[in-house]
């Protein structure tokens, strides 16, 4: 078997904390949404059993009213902030009270497909729990029904410090009643992490959305950050695309036309944010009404659920060409060269295996094979060379922010799997 193989099945050993893996020892040491989804997916290739153990941890901290949180603090730590104290949510174990992008059902699938017919029983109620959430998102998420999910927070893009939320995030005031005492900067250096400013911020939110005991109708009322969000509802969407598949293999006629009338709802929705202009599609910011113009790599992601037109398709992939052109590691999470362009700050420009992983699949389903390609290899040479850093700096290549990373594991044994 392949070395690199070896070492990721290795770090998703390292990272197991019973039953579930945290994304990477101290940095992050509990159970992340996103995370959880793409590892599962990972273990789908070798160990289905514990593909469904991931998924079974997650939906521990399902809410009463179909969320599933960004965190799921089954263990106390103290290497990370903001901890349980500072949520104050109130499910039966601690979570976080905001969410994060819904790719469990696409890995909920591909657990499902792995594992044959059999797994079905055990399949049954991840898949409640998913219609549950997919029901949460449309309602809590999108009350005026436009087929765009809105965030609250932008930790629940999981893009969390991305240029897409420098003018929204402005407005935000720099004012807690939480004291922000920071863990990150303690564990990788603070140059490739957000600024004490925007942690004031996140931390702001936090506050008035506790204030508002976690109930979305008050969080939506009060929300001074709200951006109907486009990689968030292309990743719904395809999620969407595979939970209707499992309704169709399950029987359920019914959960059918609910979950395909949400699938055209946000089809059309996110197709209407085209922008032919930019070569891309564009988020709303709900609070000015704005387009979120920054350019991020959340605007290619609808490729993922969409089958675009030639030409759009097209224009996409040009686009994607010219901000991967003399990049060591494509793709990057920001245009290079533009202001707020930062190789090494998180989410500011690197490249990351995961996002790379989702534009993968949507090239090959909108006929860019040879590009999809070409972004596989750019992905696995980069892991090969540095190893499962979080992420990678595109100019220089390097690996950065947390190492023995789930994810990159992930994403690495998925990229390879032909070659198993
Ligand atoms: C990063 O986010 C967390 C907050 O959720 C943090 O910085 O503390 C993001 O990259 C997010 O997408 C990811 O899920 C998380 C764990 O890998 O880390």
């Amino acid at each position: 078997m392949n070395v690199h193989i070896t070492e990721a099945k290795r770090i998703l050993v390292a990272n197991d904390r019973g039953g579930y893996t945290v994304p990477t020892d101290r940095l992050y040491p509990f159970q992340w949404n996103w995370d959880s989804a793409f590892v599962a997916m990972g273990f789908a290739l070798y160990d289905t059993n514990r593909a469904y153990r991931e998924l079974e941890r997650l939906i521990e901290g399902q809410w009463a009213d179909g969320m599933i949180p960004h965190i799921i603090f089954h263990q106390p730590s103290d290497t990370y902030f903001p901890g349980p104290n500072v949520w104050r949510t109130r499910h039966t174990i601690p979570t976080s009270g905001i969410t994060q992008p819904p790719v469990f059902a696409i890995a909920l699938r591909k657990v499902f497909e792995a594992a044959g017919n059999g797994g079905q029983v055990r399949a049954l109620p991840l898949y409640e729990a998913a219609l549950k959430w997919h029901r949460w998102w449309y309602s809590a998420r999108d009350p005026e029904g436009t087929g765009l999910v809105a965030l609250l927070h932008p930790w629940e893009s999981g893009s969390d410090n991305s240029p897409a939320w420098d003018i929204a995030l402005a407005r935000v005031p720099t004012t807690t009643d939480t004291p922000v005492i920071r863990k990150d900067t303690g564990h990788v250096n603070a140059s490739m992490r957000p600024r004490d400013e925007d942690y004031s911020r996140f931390i702001h939110l936090v506050d008035t959305y506790a204030a508002c005991g976690w109930d979305p109708a008050k969080q939506w009322e009060k929300a001074p950050f709200k951006v109907a969000e486009i990689q968030t509802t292309a990743i719904l969407l395809k999620a969407g695309e595979d939970l209707e598949h499992l309704a169709r293999e399950f029987g359920r006629s019914e959960d059918v036309e609910e979950i395909a009338a949400f699938n055209e709802l946000s089809r059309k929705a996110i197709l209407a944010q085209w922008r032919p202009g930019l070569s891309r599609f564009v988020s709303r910011d709900l609070v000015s009404g704005d387009d979120v113009e920054a350019a991020t790599q959340a605007g290619f992601i609808p490729l993922l659920s969409l089958d675009l037109d030639k030409d759009i398709a097209g224009a996409l992939v040009d686009e994607m060409r010219a901000w991967s052109k003399g990049l060591k590691v494509t793709f990057p999470t920001t245009k290079p060269g533009i202001a707020s362009w930062e190789p090494k700050r998180y989410w500011r420009g690197p490249s990351w295996a995961i996002i790379n992983w989702l534009l993968i699949d949507g090239l090959k389903r909108n006929g860019h094979p040879e590009a999809a390609e070409e972004l596989r290899k750019s992905t696995v040479t980069a892991i090969e060379r540095e190893g499962f850093a979080e992420y990678f700096d595109p100019l220089t290549g390097e690996g950065c922010g947390g190492l023995g990373f789930s994810w990159t594991a992930a994403a690495y044994m998925w990229l390879m799997r032909s070659s198993h």
